[in-house]
């Protein structure tokens, strides 16, 4: 993501951010939660949001799929607005496939037991995105827009986000 759609990312976010805001008034806090494939972008994009709002960085990315393997939490966020100040937990997901093979693995090096570790760590991630999906207030469902979109997950997540009536925003990146 280049540094204007980053911008325009980080001032539609926070307008959405009031929208909910207003909406959810009588609620404590927020779980707002970026969902996706692997190497979708999303620990990327949860580092703009959390460096821009919280002058903190998230979590680790890279080339190589499934690097974020548990659910990563950054609590209590704080955005100010003329309602006033409204909290929530920006959750990182692990990607979810619906295939996990751990020979895709070794064209980034990653050969053996260690592959293969990898590949039961991110299948226990895929696990725990879908079981806490009921949890989360909103999701940004992160999109990339040079693969088939309905590859992946895709197609269930947004059901499942339409089924559970849980707000959601897609973005293609
Ligand atoms: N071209 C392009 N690359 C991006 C963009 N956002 C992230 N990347 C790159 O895509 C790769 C994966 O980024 P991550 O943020 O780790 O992706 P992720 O969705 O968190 O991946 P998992 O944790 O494996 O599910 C990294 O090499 C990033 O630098 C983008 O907007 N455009
Ligand atoms: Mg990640």
């Amino acid at each position: 993501m280049d540094e204007s759609s980053s911008k325009k990312f980080s001032k539609d976010f926070s307008l959405r951010l009031k929208f909910f805001f207003r909406n959810f008034i009588l609620r404590k806090k927020l779980k707002i939660a970026i969902y996706g494939s692997p190497n979708a972008g999303k620990t990327t994009l949860a580092n703009l949001i959390s460096k821009d709002l919280a002058n903190r960085t998230f979590g680790k990315v890279s080339k190589i799929p499934h690097e974020t393997r548990k659910i990563q939490e950054l609590k209590s966020i704080c955005l100010k607005s003329k309602y006033g100040r409204m909290y929530f937990d920006l959750i990182d997901t692990p990607g979810l496939a619906s295939d996990v093979d751990y020979k895709i693995f070794r064209k980034y090096g990653i050969r053996g037991t260690k592959a293969k570790i990898r590949s039961y760590e991110a299948i226990e991630g895929i696990i725990e995105s879908i079981t806490e999906l009921k949890k989360m207030n909103a999701v940004i469902v992160i999109i990339d827009s040079t693969k088939n979109p309905s590859k992946d997950l895709n197609v269930p997540l947004i059901t499942n986000l339409e089924v559970q009536k849980i707000p959601f925003n897609q973005m293609l990146i």
